[in-house]
């Protein structure tokens, strides 16, 4: 220490406890685990934070590095975002990777830095990765489970066979939860998971109680920008079997009410696609067994993320040789970089990139930043806008239908299920709901479409309607299609509406929904789907 000032003694002192406390855990670790002998191919926690860490430093301009909180014993979760301008948030679809949620599944974070090499080693050098970056914004999330990783190879030259987090369970002695069971979408449901905290399977004590999922899950929220989810497609890599699942892994059902038919349609080509390529086979995760509060679920089913699960290397051994590391990597690489391209419209492979992947898309399935009386300034008392799965009411035939064009939610002037009709019809005034803004293309030809339905009884009136506005940046609005009442009984049909929007060309919009009721006595239903700005 002779000639060391006491600053760079302290310094000294944190540098080296930081390097034996990765995780500034309690416990002291003698040295950095290593995986057994002869699988040092793979990367420990540490090797994986400095390769990310090195690579961020030489491609400054396409890549950002970043934590996404920390795992229990209090390692980051390393991330990267890729992309050309990478400081900035463009106007890109979003792709997220990620690896590790399972311990000893090392293969899954051997994939997530090869894509990383992939798309830094071909940037400017191969055509077509150059094209990727440049038009995506690509989220890699090397190892959600760092503690359970380094935990698992900390043994005596042998793999500890350990799967789950590093978490003491309150209550019990047990270690760990499962993190690919603990996310907050049919949490707990259907025998998908186990509520004994020993069980590999344990989905923990309730949703996100792990820190793991749920920094995993803040980072896929903080994606929510203008009330749209920007992330398109995931993959989370697995180990063992050779699979390409899309969900749900909660149900054996096809297309359960969660799931609209385009949706599984262009699930199945897109995962179909995939197998092609790396000549896994392509299922429904519950055709594996039925799985509840994975990742997978959760990204479709809270923000209709095209996601899937892959499960890398063969079945047997369980643990994959670092020597197969290049090449069970490597047959998936075009894999990854078509779901990269396709991510720009998953529509497009089931042929409907027109219809489903133009400047608007809503089948209101999921909340997507509407609002309801975004003005304060609605009258309506009863029967305003709900983004619901409609009750079928009925008063000399159907005023409220119980379908929708798509999936089991439409905007309706009040559900209530089990409702007589007049019970939950609109009443005292106006509704309105507001859209995100839209940026809308420069160019003619643009054109709002949208399904409706209008229902009166003989008591109606022409102050009765449901109107479709665009509303522009200065606030003026403009109606764009509009239907009136009459004092004859209408039933519900579904039914196609339009309008061109020319004039909004190349600005930014709202599109604003307003049903009035402007007579007493009089029983109305209006409803909206499927609310889309195409270019045919
Ligand atoms: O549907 C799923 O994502 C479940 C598959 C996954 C799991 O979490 O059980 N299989 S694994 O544990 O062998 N990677
Ligand atoms: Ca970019
Ligand atoms: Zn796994
Ligand atoms: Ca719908």
């Amino acid at each position: 220490m002779v000639g060391m000032s006491i600053r760079s003694v302290l310094a000294a002192i944190a540098l080296a406890s930081l390097t034996l406390l990765p995780g500034g855990g309690a416990t002291a670790r003698a040295a950095e685990p290593e995986f057994p002998p002869g699988e040092t191919g793979f990367h420990t926690y540490t090797e994986m934070s400095a390769e990310v860490a090195t690579v961020a430093a030489a491609y400054p301009d396409i890549v950002r590095r970043f934590s996404i909180g920390k795992s229990y014993e209090g390692r980051d979760l390393w991330a990267v975002k890729i992309s050309d301008r990478v400081a900035t948030d463009e106007a890109e679809p979003e792709v997220v990777f990620d690896g590790l949620h399972h311990a000893d599944e090392g293969m899954g974070l051997e994939m997530t830095l090869a894509i990383l090499h992939w798309l830094t080693d071909g940037y400017g050098n191969d055509q077509r990765i150059t094209n990727i970056v440049n038009g995506r914004e690509i989220f890699i999330v090397f190892a959600l489970n760092p503690d359970g990783a380094t935990y698992d190879i900390a043994g005596t030259g042998d793999y500890r066979y350990w799967r789950k987090n590093r978490q003491p369970t309150p209550g019990s002695s047990a270690i760990g939860t499962d993190l690919n069971r603990n996310y907050d979408y049919r949490w707990g449901c259907c025998g998908g998971s186990s509520a004994s905290p020993s069980s590999n399977r344990f989905r923990g004590p309730s949703a996100f109680s792990a820190p793991e999922s749920s920094a995993f899950a803040d980072f896929v929220r903080s994606r929510v920008v203008g009330g749209r989810q920007q992330i398109r497609a995931s993959v989370s890599f697995h180990t063992t079997g050779r699979l390409v699942m899309y969900p749900y892994g909660y149900t054996l059902t096809d297309i359960p009410m969660d799931m609209t038919r385009d949706d599984h349609a262009a699930f199945v080509s897109l995962a179909d696609r995939m197998a092609a390529r790396n000549g896994y086979r392509a299922i429904q995760a519950s055709d594996l067994y039925i799985s509840a509060g994975t990742s997978r679920d959760w990204l479709y089913g809270r923000y209709r993320i095209f996601s899937f699960t892959i499960e890398l290397s063969p079945d047997s051994p369980a643990y994959p040789s670092d020597g197969s590391i290049a090449s069970e990597t490597g047959r998936n690489k075009t894999a990854v970089l078509d779901l990269l391209e396709q991510a720009a419209c998953p529509y497009g492979p089931i042929g409907k990139a027109t219809s489903r992947c133009g400047a608007f898309d809503d089948d209101l399935e999921v909340a997507r930043g509407w609002q309801v009386d975004a003005d304060g300034t609605d009258t309506a008392t009863g029967g305003r806008w709900s983004r619901s799965n409609p009750a079928a009411t009925s008063l000399n035939g159907p005023k409220q239908l119980g379908t929708t064009p798509s999936g089991i939610r439409a905007y309706v002037t009040g559900a209530s299920a089990g409702a007589s009709a007049g019970s939950n019809d609109l009443d005292g005034g106006t509704t309105t709901t507001r859209s995100p803004l839209i940026r809308l293309p420069a160019g003619t030809g643009q054109r709002l479409t949208f399904r409706y339905a209008f229902a009166h009884s003989a008591a109606s009136s022409n102050a009765d309607w449901l109107r479709v506005e665009v509303v522009a940046a200065d606030g003026t609005a403009t109606n764009v299609f509009e239907v009136r009442g009459a004092a004859v009984d209408r039933d519900a049909a579904w039914l196609s509406g339009s309008a061109l929007m020319d004039r909004w060309a190349g600005s930014t919009i709202r599109i604003r929904l307003s049903a009035r009721d402007g007579a007493n006595g009089n029983l109305l239903e209006a409803a909206v789907d499927d609310i889309r700005i195409t270019r045919h």
